[in-house]
């Protein structure tokens, strides 16, 4: 079901700080920011390699507001990692597929992500902690 990993979204406060950083730490690239009001964030993503289906990314998230979920897990948590995300060939069979095993769907249909991609993402709380993305990266 999955092909690879898309990207691991990391929560910060100050996402040009942490785009310093880790540009600085690891030589990544910014390929893409955004600004996504329905997901209350604005995020940049730094290219890490070329898969099937897409690319890896490292994905830096800066809340818009303190309600947002970005908001509310730095307020519980603190920064670091947020989200784990999977590339999938077809964002909408994958979310049917996984929502017949008992996983609770966060969306109830696919949402607008990173780079016009699709994006769903699942309840943690049944993923063993981890809130987990599906993504449907867009047609290249
Ligand atoms: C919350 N919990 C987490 C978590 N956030 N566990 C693991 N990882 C996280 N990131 C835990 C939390 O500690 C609670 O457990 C429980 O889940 C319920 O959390 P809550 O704080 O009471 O509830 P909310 O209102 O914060 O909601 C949490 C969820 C929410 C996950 C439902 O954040 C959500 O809908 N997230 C999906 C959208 C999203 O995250 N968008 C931003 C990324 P305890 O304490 O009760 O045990 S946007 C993005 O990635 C884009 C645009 C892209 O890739 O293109
Ligand atoms: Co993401």
């Amino acid at each position: 079901m999955f092909m690879r990993i898309d990207h691991i979204g990391i929560a910060c406060r100050d996402l040009e700080e942490k785009i310093e950083l880790f540009s600085r730490l690891f030589d990544l690239e910014v390929v893409a920011r955004e600004v996504n009001e329905e997901q209350g964030v604005k995020e940049a993503m730094l290219h890490i390699a070329d898969g099937e289906g897409g690319g890896s990314y490292i994905q830096l998230l800066e809340p818009l507001s303190d309600d947002s979920p970005v908001g509310k897990f730095l307020a519980k948590r603190g920064e670091g990692v947020h989200h784990v995300a999977f590339g999938v060939p077809d964002v909408a069979d994958a979310m049917s597929k996984i929502g017949e095993k008992g996983v609770r769907l966060l969306d109830e249909r696919p949402r607008h992500g990173s780079m016009g991609s699709q994006i769903a993402f699942l309840h943690p709380k049944d993923v063993g902690g981890m809130l987990t993305e599906l993504v449907q990266a867009a047609k290249r």
